[in-house]
């Protein structure tokens, strides 16, 4: 160990785990960049990484076939009462659960080295940082870790002899007998895997799966599903929001939080390159966003995560070319082509496709495949310290105080490109409502249109509607310091199936409209569904987009929104007598604006 622990609740844990786990030795991460190399150089060898000839320090995984994104079926919020987890969740017994969970993890690391890797959600010298410590037996996560989290040794002097942290225990489940060879890609069948919370201990248990969310701990399991329980109880706030600063050409700073669900576009917003002349934008996050009301009551935002691990598919420089530039090096590519030259290459990447190459699953590919050669939810991992447009108070211990809230999904018809909630309580109801296509962030089908209230339905820890009255309690005590709520759609297509909107940079002068919003100076026309631009309102200067683009994306389709009323009312229905009183004067008031005129 290159360090001393004076925690004896932590020691004690790592020892209760290996003597369960019983891996072949125990191995306490110091978070240098020496550990990460030497860990990289033995998956090298071992044959699970390959090291990118044409990029610095970058290293590509292919992952099993079968272990590919986040598992939402197989994972639990496992509180005492069935209740607390709420209709969105799966829920198992803590008792059960752990017996379950117990035997499967009972000899699970032999043959294996058990990682122990202390880390912190925000930065260290934040009053809103908390810390974690995740015990693995994934070489791979450790290597993420060190990019999605500030680990290491540093932590051990933060966490101190009685310092709190959220014990995150994981195993790819897949114990070797002696001699057994290792396969590339170990993990157990989707049966074994579980992705397990148990709020009242502030507990993850995480079993079978090396992949993202299902395995860097951090980031949805302790970062959302945990965090939620603690905001709730400390009154803070845990969202899956972006966060993004854009200045104006008076040089005014407006801070925006979005939710967006997985593999919907939340990178490329906040790293966007406004199209406006003048206008600047600076990334803060590009996932998670950790609030508190500040001094001066208003709210303030930091990003709990160290690194991005971004969708790859559909990444180019036109889409996102900060993003580009950040995976130029030390960055880690799952699940992407590799080149015969030694580089990455994915669909949607802009870069001509390679004329042969190797697919995620391992097997030659060209053009011409079947199949496509990135799987797509392939990722890089990437120091968020490497993007361009990092904002020098991305670190900031305090945060930075929010001015706008997004709500969004992926949505063909329908939902127009920009709605302004009339106030806080109609704001919280267009995020309890949100609603999104399915992507492939998630294994199961893509493209189902499903609810996902506030992007967090796979994310939240308790019961949603609880969560709901959450939000309305935070609004009561921010008051007129609450930031402004929108809603938006980037999505809309025409029934041909083209885009309606070019998306991207040109989001700018959505965003532009709420920035003169939240000051007063831009007008919107009152409709039933909230305040929405007309195009007039919105700086449309040197866009080429045809005029009944715009007049279909700004246009609101009562008979369409009347039939959603009974999606809506079957949504809330679902949380009976626990959904606020207040979201459901909402849905009264929404029919009565469609029904009039
Ligand atoms: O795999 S992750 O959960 O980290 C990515 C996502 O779904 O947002
Ligand atoms: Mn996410």
């Amino acid at each position: 160990m290159a360090y001393e622990v004076k925690n004896q609740r932590l020691v004690q844990w790592v020892h209760e785990t290996a003597a369960l786990c019983q891996p072949e030795a125990v191995y306490w991460c110091e978070g240098s960049q020496a550990e990460y190399d030497n860990l990289m150089a033995q998956m090298v060898a071992a044959g699970s990484a390959v090291q990118l000839k044409q990029r610095p320090n970058c290293f590509l995984f292919r992952s099993d076939p079968s272990d590919v994104a986040r598992v939402e079926a197989r994972t639990y919020i496992s509180t005492p009462g069935k209740d607390d987890a709420g209709p969105t969740n799966n829920w198992i017994a803590p008792d059960e659960l752990k017996g379950t969970m117990r035997k499967l993890y009972r000899g699970c690391m032999a043959g294996r080295t058990m990682y122990v890797i202390p880390f912190s959600m925000g930065p260290i010298d934040s009053p809103m940082a908390k810390i974690g410590v995740e015990i693995t037996d994934s070489p791979y996560v450790v290597c993420n870790m060190h990019i999605m989290t500030r680990a290491g040794a540093k932590v051990i002097d933060a966490l101190g002899p009685d310092g709190d942290f959220v014990p995150c225990l994981h195993s790819v489940g897949a114990p070797l007998a002696p001699g057994q060879p290792d396969v590339a890609w170990p993990c157990a069948p989707m049966e074994q895997k579980y992705i397990s919370h148990f709020p009242e201990e502030n507990l993850i248990w995480s079993f079978g799966s090396g992949y993202g969310g299902n395995a860097l701990l951090g980031k949805k399991c302790f970062a959302l599903r945990i965090a939620t329980v603690l905001a709730r109880r400390e009154g803070w706030m845990a969202e899956h929001m972006l966060i993004l600063r854009l200045i104006s050409p008076a040089g005014k700073q407006y801070h925006i939080a979005a939710a967006f669900p997985s593999a919907c576009g939340k990178t490329n917003l906040a790293m966007i390159q406004p199209t406006i002349p003048g206008w600047q934008a600076e990334c803060i996050g590009d996932d998670i966003a950790w609030m508190k009301i500040g001094p001066d009551g208003r709210l303030y935002a930091i990003n709990p995560e160290a690194g991005f691990f971004g969708v790859a598919p559909g990444t180019s420089y036109q889409s996102n070319p900060m993003a580009m530039d950040t995976i130029r090096e030390n960055a880690i590519f799952t699940n992407c082509v590799l080149t015969d030259d030694g580089d990455v290459w994915w669909e949607g990447m802009g870069a001509p496709a390679p004329t042969h190459g190797i697919d995620w699953k391992g097997r030659d590919w060209t053009p011409g495949s079947p199949e496509p050669g990135a799987h797509p939810n392939a990722r890089f991992t990437a120091p968020a310290a490497q993007c361009p447009v990092i904002s020098s108070d991305w670190e900031k211990p305090a945060g930075v105080p929010i001015d706008i809230f997004v709500f969004g999904g992926r949505r063909a018809g329908v939902a127009p490109l920009v709605t302004e909630a009339f106030d806080w309580d109609h704001g919280v109801f267009l995020g309890a409502t949100a609603s999104s296509e399915t992507t492939a962030a998630n294994i199961g089908a893509v493209g189902n249109l499903r609810r996902d209230p506030f992007a967090m339905q796979p994310f939240c820890g308790y019961n949603m509607a609880d969560y709901f009255q959450h939000w309305l309690d935070m609004g009561d005590r921010l008051g007129s310091q609450a930031p402004r709520i929108f809603y938006v759609n980037w999505f809309r297509k025409t029934p041909a199936g083209q885009w309606l909107w070019p998306g991207y940079g040109e989001n700018s002068r959505v965003l532009k409209w709420m920035c003169e919003r939240v000051d007063g100076v831009a007008p919107a026309q009152e409709t039933p569904i909230g305040l929405l631009p007309s195009a007039a309102d919105l700086d449309l200067d040197g866009l080429d987009i045809a005029p009944d683009n715009i007049r279909e994306l700004l246009r609101v389709d009562r008979a369409a929104w009347q039939a959603e009323m009974p999606d809506i009312e079957k949504h809330f229905a679902r949380f009976g007598d626990r959904l606020p009183e207040r979201l459901r004067l909402q849905v009264q008031r929404l029919a009565a604006r469609l029904g009039r005129g």
